[in-house]
């Protein structure tokens, strides 16, 4: 990663240390949270011995410790709380973000991530061939364009800049990926939320983001692509630089997954990826981390529902993530639940595939055991 510096960087980038005003934000913060019920990974793993090693430290992009945990101090209500102001952070910064990374991911980080291997997408098939309980699948995955810092160190010019580099990327997708551009910059406020109601594009306001320096310059330099039959979409520039994504409706993983592979290549063709050994590809929010990789479903599961003590149970013995029918952060809908692989480092790509697939299959015949 280059050291594209931007200007609040460059502005905080002298030598080595967090200024004085830093420091007297962290302690007051750490302070609040510590006094908090918080349930964030933030305030579970930041002890006193970490928040002391780590408060005085800066990468070379000029981030502090305030810069990664901000959203968590201002949002108790956070799962996690932590970002990466800028890839050095996972390292300067990695008292912090290697245990919460481990509890996510549920991998030891003494080994590094796998190669990318999607292995042969038509290994999947169709979890729903009656099309009774699956609405739709969708798999997205994030990436990390090299030689551009993450939201908080990025200038106005860098979303400008990425937009621009994407447009020209996506001109050149043929056949099924063929599609448009569309910056949110020259989208109405009725298009844009018939799109975010449909589930295609990401919301705008997430308070966490938001907390976390993420969302400046908006709505400049953020937009979506998608394909004639808005089966393959890429969002640029909202939480990550890319979501690239796969959905329809059933329960066709295969199909899905396919396309999404196909997908990935022909951005690739165009775009260097930044990725670590240890970490695979990089993400601003640790728990993307790896493959990058959600697979998820929306499923009508009502007699699980009625007992979501035991619907959570067992999501999490099949490593499940439950949300929402309108993504992260919302409320089932109808009855429609969003459900899709937690884990997403410490696997390839088909392994992650495989534990939904593996996954969704047992919620299904759990459903239908069901009284
Ligand atoms: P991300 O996968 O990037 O974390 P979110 O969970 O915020 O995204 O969801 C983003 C949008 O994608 C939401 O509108 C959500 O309803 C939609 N979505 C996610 N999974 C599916 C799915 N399987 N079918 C249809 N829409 C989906
Ligand atoms: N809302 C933040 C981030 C959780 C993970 N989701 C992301 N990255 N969209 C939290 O700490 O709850």
């Amino acid at each position: 990663m280059s050291k594209a510096k931007c200007k609040k960087c460059e502005e905080k980038c002298g030598k080595g240390k967090a200024s004085p005003e830093v420091l007297n934000q962290l302690q007051t913060g750490y302070e609040k949270l510590a006094k908090s019920d918080s349930g964030s990974m933030l305030k579970r793993f930041l002890t006193k011995d970490v928040f002391d090693k780590l408060k005085f430290k800066k990468t070379s992009f000029g981030s502090t410790l305030l810069d990664c945990i901000q959203s968590g101090l201002q949002n108790f209500d956070s799962s996690i709380g932590v970002y990466a102001a800028d890839p050095e952070c996972y390292t300067v910064f990695k008292e912090l973000f290697d245990p919460i990374i481990e509890e996510y991911h549920k991998f030891k980080l003494i080994a590094n991530q796998p190669a990318t291997d999607w292995g042969p997408p038509n290994a999947f098939g169709n979890l729903d061939p009656k099309g009774d309980i699956i609405v739709s699948t969708r798999v997205r995955c994030c990436r990390t364009l090299k030689g551009f810092p993450l939201n908080p160190c990025m200038t106005e010019n860098h979303y400008q800049e990425i937009e621009k580099l994407m447009q020209s990327t996506f001109n050149t997708l043929t056949g099924d990926l063929k599609g448009t551009y569309n910056s949110l910059s020259s989208m109405t406020k009725e298009v844009q939320q018939k799109l975010i109601d449909d589930h295609y594009l990401f919301k705008e306001g997430d308070k966490f983001l938001q907390s976390a320096n993420a969302c400046r310059f908006w709505p400049t330099g953020r937009g979506i692509f998608y394909n004639e039959k808005k089966t393959f979409l890429v969002w640029v520039c909202e939480e990550d630089h890319l979501r690239i994504m796969s959905m329809q409706n059933g329960g066709n993983v295969g199909e899905v997954y396919t396309r999404l592979v196909s997908g990935v290549g022909e951005i690739q063709k165009k775009n260097e990826f930044v990725t670590n050994e240890k970490f695979g590809y990089l993400t601003f929010c640790p728990t993307n981390l790896g493959t990058t990789i959600r697979a998820s479903v929306h499923i009508k599961v009502p007699k699980l529902a009625a007992n979501m003590t035991k619907f959570k149970d067992l999501a999490d013995r099949y490593h499940l993530q439950i949300r929402g029918a309108a993504g992260e952060h919302s409320a089932p809908k109808d009855g429609i639940y969003d459900l899709s692989n937690k884990r997403r480092l410490g696997l390839t790509e088909h392994q992650c595939l495989k534990e939904m697939f593996d996954g969704i299959t047992e919620i299904i015949k759990a459903e239908k055991a069901e009284k």
